[in-house]
């Protein structure tokens, strides 16, 4: 498309959608018409892709998942296809600011964090690596909150992102589908002698897919997302009489859970799981139908991947379709079902391991129950006398009345993996022994990763074109080849320009940060960032606690050298978890404090950035010098925004704890700051149950002034919440160990500071850290997922078939 072109389409496009010159738009105008064009642009590879695979029978992977958070899609579609320089100036020469055009367009965030981050950056890199994969999952009307914070305190809003349409998505009203819920399901006597399920009084939901295409770097592919929203099929009007019972069915796809830590035993969550679950396996089987292949080798043609157990009800729901709908065995069914199937696990804590009540499958989705109850009784039936009983208790799916849906997920399919070799070795270690020792084979490990492409390319230009200059462009399709850059270590020429890259990044921040918060910042001032959920084993409290030690020393000796700091929070925190939030309201009180303080005259600021997003976190990652990544070790499972900070030029203040390992591993110990409890201290601490809090405290005068503040009036306005704190570390004596790593924690901060004055020494540190990054590179994760896991092959579009 040349410029003239563009103009010519622009102009067309603004006349004809909103009755207006292109003289007279604005950036929300502008957004739209530039948002179609750009969809014009990929529609017929859209087609074509999808026409080839049909063609050709392709094999191709369904990564199911009940969030995805791709966050703003303009740029990075006008990036992938090559128009960004172009669409830009010319934008610019009409008059407008880019910029303003690509923050009209609402974050899709239909997710809470990392699990589902990782699903979009491995959808954009499947098609950027031209691999036949897709997405299933919910259009919810309304994703992740957002968050506003109110005297301190964290406010959740509603995010209506719909409101003002999505350019990017079609409805596909040819491809809905009926889920069924509820009723009775009794066996009749075929005349063939079998049973047959027969249901009756089900509920029946309509579901449409709105596909959106995901576009490939630099090739012709675009794969599609599909995501599922309800609706009450015609047939079914009469039934829903009342207003409450449409909202009832309306809800399903209303809102994304925002807890991403508590399983609740939700009956709509429950109906959101198999909602999107049905409707994506009907979809799939539908399209299998097409290849005009027999059922019995649907295996070779599809790979369904279970993000999490979310989609765990994949299993049986495949099941019933191959027993009830296809007349297959149970055997043929279970050992095709297995064989489509994989299973990726997020986390080794137990709060976050989903178990459903048995009476509420029972009740609302009967023929699930009746699948996972023989799948159940088959396991343990066919494992009695070949392994003790215990174990086989201890593994089953049904277990007194609740389901255990990770049991489902790992007997289900052939693949089980952990997202960082800490945590897989984890859990064949600890966590699921007893399966490691039924399904050896069944185990691996595929360390996340990231796509260097939006959260290096697009979001840090400053330093994608800096990278280019001094190693040429191939990195941008090979992120390896980033590690080129070691040769430049010594050159100072090149060590000044990451800098003064970097220092464009945080000028920009602090211009950000000014503009919302009204906060002042030195753009020279360490920028030390957390960010990330809100969570107690995440360990926000210790940077606090820290944060509030640095102040207490400049309190007592404002003369001292101190090098300045600005600490940057971006954390959201689940609506029902008030600890997280009593934590939000004393960072803000914190804040307050230290921020208003003359004696620390800016050397120390605090900035607690709202709606910490997809966005947002494109704003504040190319601007970070350090990147906090603290969890106690063995709970975070792997963490990728410590990888998005590595690429962009962060040092990591890092425990021994998911990817950090594999970070510290690649960048050597030299160019991390490590501390704390490794993973064999911890554990040390769970079997020998010695830990004492409180022996901790009361022999360290530091900790103890540094405690005291939550409760002695020093923090101002968190009597409740810092009470609150306060108990979490002394009388429920610290579950995350936050005392006994404080002391190496501060020892750390210290050398970080005084290594930070050496700009020379940080600065090879910082394109050290860029250079190793190419590892973490999501191509290369997702890759490994399509080798060893699904058995997928890339498709090259740009050549006749
Ligand atoms: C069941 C419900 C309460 C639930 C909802 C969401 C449970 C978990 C989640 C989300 C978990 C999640 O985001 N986990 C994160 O996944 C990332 C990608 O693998 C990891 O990098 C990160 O360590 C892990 O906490």
């Amino acid at each position: 498309m040349t410029r003239e072109e563009f103009i010519e389409d622009l102009r067309n496009r603004v006349r004809e959608s909103f009755a207006m010159e292109l003289e007279t738009a604005t950036p929300n105008e502008l957004f739209v018409a530039i948002g179609q064009i750009v969809r014009a642009c990929y529609a017929k590879s859209w087609h074509n892709t999808r026409q080839r695979y049909l063609v050709n029978k392709q094999r191709q992977s369904y990564y199911f998942s009940i969030e995805f958070l791709p966050g703003r899609m303009l740029k990075s579609n006008l990036m992938s296809l090559g128009l960004l320089d172009m669409v830009r100036s010319t934008v610019e020469e009409l008059g407008f600011e880019f910029e303003e055009v690509l923050n009209v367009e609402n974050d899709m965030a239909l997710g809470n964090g990392g699990l589902g981050r990782l699903a979009s950056c491995f959808l954009d890199c499947l098609a950027s690596r031209e691999l036949p994969g897709n997405g299933n999952g919910i259009r919810y009307d309304y994703g992740l909150f957002k968050q506003q914070f109110v005297d301190g305190y964290q406010v959740e809003l509603p995010d209506a992102w719909l409101k003002s349409g999505n350019v990017w998505e079609v409805r596909r009203e040819s491809e809905a589908v009926e889920v069924r819920f509820g009723g009775n399901v009794y066996m009749q006597p075929t005349k063939d002698g079998k049973l047959k399920p027969v249901a009756e009084n089900e509920r029946i939901l309509r579901a449409i897919p709105y596909d959106t295409g995901v576009v490939g770097y630099h090739n012709d592919t675009v794969n599609t997302l599909r995501l599922w929203s309800v609706e009450v099929p015609e047939s079914e009007e009469g039934k829903y009489r009342s207003i409450e019972e449409r909202r009832m069915v309306e809800d399903l796809t209303a809102v994304l859970y925002p807890d991403d830590s508590n399983e609740q035993g939700r009956l709509t969550r429950l109906s959101q799981e198999y909602f999107f679950v049905s409707a994506g396996i009907q979809s799939i089987v539908r399209y299998y139908k097409k290849l005009k292949m027999p059922i019995s080798r649907i295996n070779e043609y599809v790979a369904i991947h279970i993000n999490d157990t979310h989609p765990a009800l994949c299993i049986p729901e495949m099941m019933r379709i191959l027993l009830d709908e296809f007349d297959l065995s149970w055997e043929k069914s279970w050992g095709l079902t297995v064989s489509m199937m994989s299973y990726t696990n997020h986390t080794i804590m137990q709060e976050a391991l989903e178990k459903w009540p048995l009476q509420m499958v029972k009740y609302h989705l009967p023929r699930m129950f009746q699948i996972i109850e023989e799948i159940d009784r088959r396991f343990v039936t066919n494992l009695t006398g070949l392994y003790p009983d215990d174990l086989i208790q201890r593994t089953r799916i049904i277990q007194g009345d609740q389901i255990h849906m990770a049991n489902l997920c790992i007997i289900g399919s052939h693949s089980t993996n952990g997202v960082a070799k800490l945590h897989s070795d984890l859990l064949k270690s600890v966590v699921l022994h007893d399966f490691y020792v039924l399904y050896p084979e069944r185990f691996n490990n595929k360390t996340n990763g990231i796509t260097q492409r939006r959260w290096l390319q697009q979001a840090n230009e400053p330093l994608a074109n800096l990278i280019d200059k001094t190693i040429g462009t191939s990195w941008r399709k090979e992120p390896t080849d980033m590690e080129r850059l070691m040769n430049y270590c010594e050159d100072n020429e090149v060590l000044v320009a990451f800098e003064q890259a970097k220092q464009q990044n945080k000028l920009a921040l602090a211009k950000y940060i000014e503009k919302t918060t009204n906060i002042k910042v030195q753009p020279n001032a360490i920028f030390d960032v957390q960010i990330k959920r809100l969570h107690a084993y995440k360990r926000q409290l210790l940077n606090l606690m820290h944060i509030l030690k640095c102040y207490f020393d400049l309190k007592d000796n404002p003369e001292m050298d101190f090098v300045p700091r600005v600490w940057i929070f971006g954390a959201k925190a689940a609506p029902s978890y008030t600890y997280a939030k009593a934590i939000i309201k004393a960072i803000n009180e914190v804040a307050n404090l230290i921020n208003h303080d003359p004696i620390i005259n800016d050397r120390m600021k605090v900035v607690f950035l709202e709606n910490y997003n997809v966005s947002l976190a494109e704003r504040i990652i190319p601007a970070a010098d350090v990147s906090e990544q603290i969890s106690l070790a063995t709970k975070e499972a792997s963490g990728t925004s410590n990888m998005k900070l590595m690429s962009n030029g962060a040092i990591t203040v890092a425990t021994m704890d998911g990817a950090n390992v594999e970070i510290r591993a690649a960048v050597g110990d030299e160019n991390i700051y490590t501390f704390g409890l490794t993973e064999e201290e911890v554990y040390r601490y769970y079997e020998q149950g010695n830990y004492s809090a409180q022996a901790i405290y009361d022999q360290d005068p530091v900790i103890q002034r540094v405690l005291n503040a939550f409760v002695d009036g020093t923090i101002p306005n968190i009597q409740r919440e810092g009470q609150e704190i306060f108990d979490s570390l002394l009388r429920y004596n610290d579950e995350f160990f936050l005392l006994k790593d404080f002391v190496p924690y501060c020892q750390v901060q210290a050398k970080l500071s005084q290594d930070y004055l050496n700009r020379e020494k940080w600065q090879k540190m910082s394109l050290i850290n860029t250079a190793k990054s190419g590892i973490f590179s999501a191509d290369y994760t997702v890759q490994r997922y399509a080798d060893d896991i699904w058995q997928i092959a890339p498709v090259d579009l740009h050549k006749e078939k």
